[in-house]
């Protein structure tokens, strides 16, 4: 414990049971691996635009805008945000920075592209895809007319089977993206088959938005008519979304945002947002990409060393999806074991998968946090071998001593 940990803050002063809380986190996450492929640690830097005063700032409306007085820094900052967004993806004619989370962006730019009850095509959760894509349990499942598309026996997009069901259904969005598909898309393929159904294709690039921001694989940006993310996976910012348009699309995409399907943007986040965009334009970014992406590549071939089947052999992003089925044990089983080991994954459902989405017989694994805390080749490598060990059987407590050692050696930023 460091004397940063005990000086008297407002917060540990005024609170102290949420800020033990608070700091429990700090802790379980110095201690902790993350290798869920949606998480990141973000900068200082971020964190302290998140935590600034304009917290109590009610900016409802858009720069220049707004129904409320007082506006002229959120003003400042919403633009900042939107300015280094489209700088960052080069040849997004217009962004909205304002949405609350990738879902949240999901509704508000379904809404505005197939209108209520309208019809949508996107991958089945099952298949890679989002459960805001269409799924059943999801209000895109509920308020569109949502039908699916899956993946073929080897885990790839079958483009055909695409282009099959947009003929059948005649949608009016393509979706395209999804939370644990690990190879490029063809955005211009699917572009095409979007426009010649006159449908709309919404790319939704949640994941891996940051490697696309660094050019280290193809982005929908330019393609699609409008794109959908995450800012706090690889992007590596604050918790929230935004939505790329086209300047035909924007207005209506903006109206559907606010007032739409939100009231105040959270503009400390919107203030986090663009610190981070900032930190995505230097050089160095597209260098952490790279790492990202190569150690992605050599954790998928490590666990195939060690006798593991993966989803389409290997990856092309950020992520590995493990399939189970070959094994004893089931994405939850593995779960647990490997926290009780220090390291944080989460259980996933595999193509084709029978098993209910509480257990699986997947694991999805991401190494976008452990290469912001330095991780290379040789790191990965242990990870691996921690991994198939949980997955044989072995006592996490025997990992417990390697995932510290890893953790003290590579702090957190
Ligand atoms: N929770 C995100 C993910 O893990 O991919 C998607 O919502």
């Amino acid at each position: 414990m460091t004397n940063a940990d005990t000086a008297p803050s407002p917060l540990r002063q005024r609170d102290p049971e949420a800020a033990a809380w608070l700091q429990r986190e700090d802790k379980r996450q110095a201690v902790t691996l993350t290798l869920i492929a949606s998480e990141n640690h973000c900068s200082a830097a971020v964190r302290e635009a998140c935590a600034s005063r304009i917290t109590d700032k009610y900016a409802e409306g858009y720069p220049n805008r707004r129904y409320y007085g007082g506006c002229e820094v959120a003003d400042g900052i919403e633009e900042l945000a939107r300015q280094r967004a489209m700088q960052l993806f080069t040849g997004a004619e217009d962004a909205n920075v304002q949405p609350h989370s990738g879902t949240t962006a999901n509704l508000a730019a379904l809404v505005a592209l197939a209108g209520p009850g309208g019809r949508i095509v996107g991958m089945a959760l099952k298949a890679g895809g989002h459960l805001s894509h269409g799924h059943d349990k999801s209000h895109t499942g509920m308020l569109f007319d949502a039908r699916q598309y899956g993946v073929d026996p080897s885990g790839r997009i079958d483009l055909d089977e695409v282009r099959r069901t947009v003929r059948e259904h005649h949608p009016k969005v393509l979706i395209a993206g999804g939370s644990s598909y690990t190879r490029n898309i063809d955005y211009a393929a699917f572009a095409a088959i979007a426009h010649e159904a006159s449908a709309f294709l919404m790319a939704d690039i949640a994941h891996p938005a940051g490697l696309m921001a660094a050019g280290v694989v193809p982005s929908p940006v330019g393609i699609a008519d409008v794109v959908t993310m995450t800012t706090h996976k690889t992007l590596r910012g604050p918790r929230g979304g935004m939505i790329l348009a086209r300047k035909d699309c924007a207005k209506l995409i903006n109206s559907s945002v606010f007032p739409g399907a939100q009231g105040g943007p959270l503009v400390h986040q919107i203030a986090g947002k663009a610190v981070a965009f900032g930190e995505a334009l230097r050089p160095e970014f597209r260098g952490y990409q790279q790492r990202v992406k190569d150690n992605a590549a050599h954790l998928a071939q490590c666990l195939i060393g060690h006798g593991l089947e993966i989803v389409t052999g290997g990856t092309d992003n950020h992520i590995v999806l493990v399939d189970l089925r070959a094994t004893d044990v089931t994405g939850a089983t593995v779960e647990e074991r490997a926290l009780a080991a220090g390291l944080s994954v989460n259980k996933n459902a595999v193509p084709g998968d029978q098993r209910p989405p509480m257990v699986t017989s997947g694991l999805r694994l991401g190494t976008a946090a452990v290469t912001t805390r330095g991780f290379g080749r040789d790191e990965i490598a242990r990870i691996a071998d921690v991994i198939a060990g949980l997955v044989r059987g072995n006592d996490p407590e025997r990992f417990r001593p390697v995932v510290r050692e890893l953790c003290e050696a590579f702090p957190l930023p």
